[in-house]
């Protein structure tokens, strides 16, 4: 691997040998990695990363949307005297690509970010209001860009319906006979489908604006500061699109206001923490708030719903056609996140009147 990554550097003109090496073990999808660069004047980390090009089709696309974001922000970040590692920076070929193609695959390199940190859970609740501050203010930063002059990298990325309109197909097919030992979750996916297709109902009728959004809102693609534990840097990329608001602020809270991991097999530990939830969204409400639109901000807690469901389709979809997309460590891995998920999409469902109310009192909006 050293040989492999010593080229590459060269290749995208990192002057100094390669001194260690060791894998980023977050993500489904690509592959990353941590590497140490030496050279006579100091020693500098960089993350490799290998996109995985069954899941992004033209990565080449991705990256051009990538170098017209970057770009974007630090423009604001500069303006605004604020420092650049607010925004991640990639390393250029000699011939002026943020890529590289050879036999192994598609490459990429970025800087790591200085005395950053990624965590998979928040250790406090601060550190979640300060992550919904940092997805929030990602979005604000972008308020203005021009979102035609994106590359849909995943079309229909956060399609609900047609994620269960494919979900349904897949289960006819039953390409794996996987289908009969999913019959109960498939009949709890057909009772909250009217629901969880809401969101694309109210875009069908113009009454929910699409925005420049992230679109993969884990709290481990933020970044945090390592000494002062605040929010630094908004990392993967590769789905910024035209999506909803809803769908930034419901992933976020998918994923960070779990009192279990996403893969927890044992049910029981499974629920919305609405503390947790509380404390993104007294990050993220504030930082976007003047800009939405009421119908957004009353949909908000609703895409917290919505976007669990749809992991839930998704998780299950992959283990049904034969776990090609997700990265799986165990054989029934996909099904055992399709559950966890569902069970906190029902545990969501029931707390939905709550995590309005609470919408409604951080953003001072009555509904
Ligand atoms: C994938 O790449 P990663 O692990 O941050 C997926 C997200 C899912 C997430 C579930 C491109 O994100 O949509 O919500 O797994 N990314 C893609 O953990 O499909
Ligand atoms: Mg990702």
């Amino acid at each position: 691997m050293i040989t492999k990554f010593s080229e590459l550097a060269k290749i995208f003109c990192l002057e100094g040998t390669v001194e260690n090496i060791s894998v980023i073990p977050n993500g489904h999808i690509n592959s990353t990695y941590d590497v140490t660069i030496k050279n006579s004047e100091k020693t500098n980390r960089y993350v490799f990363q290998k996109i995985n090009t069954y899941v992004f089709k033209n990565p080449t696309l991705i990256m051009k949307n990538i170098e017209g974001v970057t770009s974007h922000i630090s423009k604001k970040l500069e303006s605004q005297g604020k420092s650049r590692d607010f925004v991640m920076h990639f390393a250029h070929t000699k011939d002026g690509n943020n890529y590289y193609v050879d036999n192994d695959g598609f490459w990429r390199i970025s800087e790591y970010v200085t005395d950053s940190v990624a965590i998979n859970s928040a250790n406090n609740l601060s550190e979640l209001r300060s992550a919904g501050k940092a997805f929030g203010n990602f979005q604000t930063m972008l308020s203005d860009f021009d979102a035609t002059k994106l590359y849909e990298t995943i079309p229909d990325f956060h399609n609900t319906r047609n994620r269960i309109n494919t979900l349904t197909v897949h289960v006819k097919e039953d390409p794996c006979k996987r289908v009969e030992g999913v019959k109960e979750e498939l009949k709890k996916i057909e009772k909250f489908t009217p629901v969880a297709i809401r969101l694309n109902e109210l875009v069908d009728s113009n009454e929910l604006p699409l925005r420049v959004t992230h679109n993969d809102t884990k709290i481990n693609n933020v970044l945090f500061d390592k000494n002062t534990g605040d929010a630094k840097t908004v990392i993967d990329l590769d789905t910024v699109m035209p999506g909803l608001v809803a769908h930034d602020f419901g992933d976020a809270i998918r994923f960070a206001a779990n009192t279990a991991v996403e893969d927890e097999p044992d049910l029981s530990k499974v629920s919305l923490d609405i503390e947790r939830f509380r404390a993104f969204s007294e990050g993220f409400i504030p930082e976007v708030a003047k800009a939405l639109t009421p119908m957004e901000i009353k949909t908000l807690a609703l895409g917290a719903f919505v976007m669990t469901l749809e992991l839930v389709v998704r998780f299950l979809d992959d283990y049904i056609t034969g776990d090609m997309y997700f990265k799986t460590h165990y054989s029934d891995h996909n099904l055992v996140r399709a559950r966890c998920q569902l069970k906190l999409a029902e545990d969501i469902y029931d707390k939905l009147d709550e995590m309005n109310n609470i919408v409604s009192e951080i953003s001072g909006m009555k509904f």
